[in-house]
């Protein structure tokens, strides 16, 4: 199966979140919109792997406990477009630390540097480059983390949550 570490929203968050992909489709001539339930922050991705006990081990072993994160701003990656976070010094260290537990278990993990990113839409063909969102600036505590496994089931991207560890 195919997994990932994530945090997982508020609905407060989430429903910005929505709000700012009315805002991208509504300057968009197509685009491949994230669903509402699959809006997320990547950690980690694992990959392919059979080894669910390992993942959850590694998630285990980190001690870093609660912390807030707020949004901020938006970019893209080519056609893919994303709502960003504000710098945050304690999800940078929660991510080196959970990434490198997973090299540790023999998960290769990449070592591209960490850039936090919520993708809200893929493929996406605008009218103009000059689009811009209003992002509010909102928080939330993240109090856990979640073990995603991602699947495609009748074209449907599915995320299913396996396990998660309370921070
Ligand atoms: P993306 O949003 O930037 O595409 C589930 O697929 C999650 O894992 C997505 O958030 C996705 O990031 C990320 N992901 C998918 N393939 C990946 C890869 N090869 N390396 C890093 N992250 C990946």
């Amino acid at each position: 199966m195919r997994l990932f570490v994530a945090i997982r929203f508020t609905p407060e968050v989430q429903n910005t979140l929505i709000d700012c992909i009315k805002e991208l489709k509504s300057s968009s001539l197509s685009g491949n919109f994230t669903r509402p339930e699959n809006l997320h922050l990547t950690l980690a991705f694992i990959g392919e792997t059979s080894n669910l006990n390992a993942a959850k081990k590694c998630m285990d072993a980190i001690s870093c406990g609660k912390f807030d994160i707020t949004l901020k701003g938006f970019g893209r990656f080519g056609d893919l477009w994303w709502v960003g976070l504000a710098e945050n010094p304690k999800l940078s260290m929660l991510v080196k630390d959970l990434q490198q537990r997973l090299r540790d278990c023999g998960f290769n993990i990449s070592t591209r540097p960490f850039r936090p990113h919520i993708t809200i839409a893929r493929e996406v063909k605008t009218v103009s480059d000059q689009i811009h969102l209003n992002v509010p600036n909102i928080s939330m505590t993240v109090d856990r983390i979640s073990l995603m496994k991602s699947e495609r089931i009748e074209g449907k991207l599915i995320y299913t949550q396996l396990y998660a560890k309370h921070l």
